[in-house]
């Protein structure tokens, strides 16, 4: 299919997938609103739609809890063909939504959809829902300083090996029997296996058991991480919004110094094993035994280090269809599970960000052109196998259109 085809099929995908001011991830698999989806999705809009770019992420925000979170699931509407719905969170909110976040990336993509579409006041609506949310992060997510998940799927990268120390200490035994749906969507062999969704579960259970209390869940609760790609976006995500604040007229030294408190912090999960930042263990001090791709959004934070880019320089090499989610090399990749060692398209593109922002311009066309090569041949998927581009997961997925649009599409300069 020529290029052009692809832009009209992206298009197509991005409206199909349109449920009114939403878009799903993917029909089946994904029948709600997520939170880092549609950001994506709305710069994937910014690039032939602004005002639908807007009004997917003030939709999004219509969400957002008083105490400033912006939940990762809202459920519009019933669907039965996920499981957890709402039902299982038990959140009480209007509308109902899970209880945990997900990945901050709506302020760097508010920022890019500007730049690209205009919105002047849409973002000036914006703005202080994007600054309450970073708020929310810095009080709620950071009791030592860099940003934690309590649950992986806040980290946007379920099953990825960097939970492994975390997780192995999650107790199941009360979990109880339930069904999963994802399973009957695609292959098993994707996805997290039956032991990872009893961890996942019994973690949910924890948080609706005490009223989804955030101080509760950091205090007590059966997992809680430090995320060095978490902390690397927020380091962003709040270099942005003082951006915006300059453009707006208004004052955005709140969310630089966060910024700079955040890379202040980083030491604490620098892995001197595996020189790079890693995944650790709050609750015992265990470091990921991998280097994954969130290592890779460094240059994203405007943080530089040559040891660590080595290492990631080394795990790129290994495979042929941009960035893995795991080190190939480790004994816990796994070429086609999940965030094992897939390539996911929509991470390539925030290395990318990174990428250009540090004036790496030929590594950036690098991924983009092993991306765009991905999906020319593969198709609009969820994620890849990196070492033969085999198609994994969702088709027709709605943030891997985006990112074509936004990014994938667009000709060497
Ligand atoms: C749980 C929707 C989401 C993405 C995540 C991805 C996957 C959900 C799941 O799908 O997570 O949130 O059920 O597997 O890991 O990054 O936002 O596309």
């Amino acid at each position: 299919m020529a290029d052009h085809d692809l832009d009209a099929a992206a298009r197509d995908i991005l409206h199909g997938n349109d449920r009114g001011g939403y878009t799903i991830p993917t029909s089946g698999l994904y029948p709600f609103q997520w939170n880092w989806d549609s950001a994506f999705a709305a710069w994937g809009f910014a690039s032939f739609d602004g005002d639908r770019a807007w009004t997917e992420l003030e939709t999004l925000f219509s969400a957002q809890w008083a105490t400033g979170m912006v939940p990762h699931i809202v459920f519009h509407r019933p669907d039965d063909g996920y499981f957890p719905g709402p039902d299982v969170w038990a959140t009480g909110t209007a509308p109902p939504s899970s209880g945990i976040s997900q990945p901050p990336v709506a302020a760097i993509m508010a920022r890019l959809i500007h730049e690209r579409a205009g919105g002047t006041d849409r973002l000036r609506a914006l703005y202080p829902k994007l600054l309450a949310w970073h708020r929310w992060w810095r009080q709620s997510r950071c009791p030592t300083g860099v940003a934690c998940v309590t649950h992986p799927w806040e980290s946007g990268r379920d099953n990825c090996p960097d939970w492994d120390p975390g997780m192995a200490n999650v107790d199941t035994s009360q979990v109880g029997t339930y069904q999963r749906r994802d399973t009957g969507h695609v292959d098993a062999s994707m996805r997290p296996g039956k032991l990872d969704y009893d961890r996942y579960v019994a973690m949910v259970q924890f948080g609706r058991a005490c009223g989804w209390d955030q101080e509760a869940i950091l205090r007590e609760g059966p997992f809680l991480m430090g995320d060095p790609a978490i902390t690397f976006i927020l380091i962003r995500a709040n270099r942005d919004l003082a951006a915006i604040a300059d453009l707006l007229g208004e004052d955005g030294s709140e969310p630089l110094a966060w910024a700079d408190d955040l890379e202040a912090a980083l030491p604490w999960l620098w892995n001197e094993t595996l020189q790079a930042y890693c995944a650790r263990d709050l609750r015992n001090g265990a470091f990921a035994e991998t280097i994954s791709s969130g290592a890779a959004l460094g240059l994203l934070a405007g943080v530089e280090n040559a040891a660590m880019e080595a290492k990631i320089a080394a795990m790129w090499d290994k495979v042929r269809f941009g960035m893995p989610s795991n080190d190939p090399g480790a004994p816990s990749f796994d070429a086609r599970r999940y965030w094992r060692g897939p390539s996911w398209p929509v991470v390539n593109a925030l290395i990318a960000v990174g990428l250009a922002s540090a004036g790496r311009h030929e590594e950036e066309k690098r991924l983009r052109r092993e991306t765009a090569q991905l999906i020319r041949e593969g198709g609009f998927y969820e994620y890849f196998d990196p070492l033969d581009g085999t198609p994994c997961g969702g088709d027709r997925f709605t943030w891997t259109a985006a990112i074509w649009l936004a990014w994938a599409n667009r000709e060497d300069a």
